[in-house]
C-alpha cells in the first residue's frame, strides 16, 4: 500500500488499516520503518482537530473502568463521533512481555463500533509513554477520532512526557495512593488539569472525600479536584462536562500546539533512536562488553568507562 493509500482508507475510517498502521509504526524492523515512516512524514496536521485526554494515575487506581465511562457516556452523547483509546501498559523490560489486559476493563467500549481501542506496550523506554505514541495519536486522527484517550501508569517523573502528547491531562488517584502530601511529593499533581478521587463509593467514600478536600488544600486553586465513581453514571457525567468545557477554551490553537509538542518531544525522539541503533551495533556492543568486564575486575572506574567508550566509538 502506498502512504497515500493508506490515509484515504484511515479517513474512510476503515478500522482494518488503523490497526495495520499502528502495527507498523510500532513495528522495529527495518522494512516496516521505511514504510512508517513515509506514512507518518504524510499524515496531515491539519487533521489535528481531536481533543487528546490524558488518564493517568496509579495502577488499579480506575484509569480503564474510567476510560470504559467516559468513552461512553460521550459517545452517547455524540452520535456522530469516535473515539480512540491508546491503552500504554508497562511491560517487563526482562520479557518484553506486557499485561495487555485492559481491554476486558473495557468490555462494551471495546465492542462499540465508534470506538477503537489499541493496547500499546511501552517497550524499554522510558517515559511513561510508548516510542512512536505521537504517531499512534496522529494515525487516530487521521481515522477521524474526535477524542482520543491514553492510559498511562502513573509512575512519578517520567510520567511529565504525558504533556507533550495530549491537551489535557486527568489524574486519578484513590484513598488508598497515601496522603495528599505524597501525592505532591510524587510530582504527578503538578501536570494535572483535573484531578478526580476514584471509588467515592461505598466502604471507600469517606475515604475520598476526606483525600480529596486535602488534595484541593494542596493543588493550585485553578485546578479542579473531583470525587468520582465511575460505577456513578452522574458522577462520570460530572467529569464529562469539565473536560468539554476545557475542550471549549483550547480548540481554535491545537496545530500550533502540535507543533510544539513535537518539538518537545524531538529529544525523546532523538535518544531513543540512538539507543535502538547503538544496541544494535555489533562494535558498540563489544565495546561495551570490554569495559564492564574491566570494571568488575576493578581496572578502571565505571565514569572512565564511559569516557573511553564515548571516546572509542564516536570521535
Ligand atoms: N469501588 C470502586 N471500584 C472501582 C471504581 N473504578 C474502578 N474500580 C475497580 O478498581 C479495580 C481497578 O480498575 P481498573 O479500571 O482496571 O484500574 P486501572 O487504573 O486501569 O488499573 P491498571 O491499568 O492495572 O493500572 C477494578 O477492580 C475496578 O472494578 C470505582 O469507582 N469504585
Ligand atoms: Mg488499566
Amino acid at each position: 500500500m502506498t502512504p497515500e493509500e493508506w490515509i484515504a482508507a484511515l479517513q474512510q475510517g476503515d478500522r482494518r488499516a488503523l490497526a495495520k498502521a499502528l502495527t507498523i509504526i510500532e513495528s522495529q524492523h527495518s522494512e516496516d520503518e521505511a514504510q512508517a515512516c513515509a506514512l507518518v512524514e504524510r499524515l496531515p496536521l491539519s487533521a489535528a482537530t481531536s481533543l487528546r485526554i490524558g488518564i493517568t494515575g496509579p495502577p488499579g487506581a480506575g484509569k480503564s473502568s474510567l476510560i470504559e465511562a467516559l468513552g461512553l457516556c460521550y459517545l452517547s452523547l455524540f452520535p456522530e463521533n469516535r473515539i480512540g483509546v491508546l491503552s500504554i501498559d508497562p511491560s517487563s523490560p526482562l520479557s518484553q512481555g506486557s499485561i495487555l489486559a485492559d481491554k476486558t476493563r473495557m468490555p462494551e467500549l471495546s465492542r462499540h463500533p465508534r470506538a477503537f481501542i489499541r493496547p500499546a506496550p511501552s517497550g524499554q523506554f522510558l517515559g511513561g509513554t510508548t516510542r512512536h505514541s505521537q504517531e499512534a495519536l496522529q494515525l487516530f486522527e487521521a481515522a477521524g477520532c474526535n477524542w482520543i484517550l491514553v492510559e498511562t501508569v502513573g509512575t512519578g517523573q517520567s510520567e511529565h512526557l504525558i504533556r507533550h502528547l495530549v491537551d489535557l491531562v486527568v489524574v486519578l488517584q484513590v484513598p488508598s495512593s497515601g496522603d495528599a502530601l505524597q501525592a505532591m511529593k510524587k510530582g504527578i499533581l503538578e501536570i494535572a488539569d483535573l484531578i478526580a478521587v476514584n471509588k467515592a463509593d461505598g466502604a471507600t467514600l469517606q475515604a475520598a472525600q476526606i483525600f480529596a478536600s486535602e488534595l484541593a488544600h494542596a493543588v493550585p486553586s485553578h485546578t479542579p479536584v473531583l470525587l468520582l465513581s465511575t460505577q456513578q453514571s452522574a458522577s462520570v457525567q460530572a467529569l464529562l462536562q469539565e473536560v468539554l468545557k476545557r475542550e471549549g477554551q483550547q480548540a481554535p490553537v491545537r496545530v500550533e500546539k502540535r507543533l510544539s509538542q513535537r518539538a518537545a518531544y524531538f529529544p525523546v525522539e532523538l535518544e531513543n533512536y540512538v539507543m535502538q541503533h547503538l544496541a544494535q551495533s555489533s562494535k558498540f556492543v563489544a565495546l561495551q562488553q570490554s569495559y564492564a568486564i574491566r570494571v568488575q575486575t576493578q581496572s578502571i572506574h565505571p565514569w572512565r568507562a564511559c569516557e573511553a567508550v564515548f571516546r572509542e566509538f564516536f570521535v
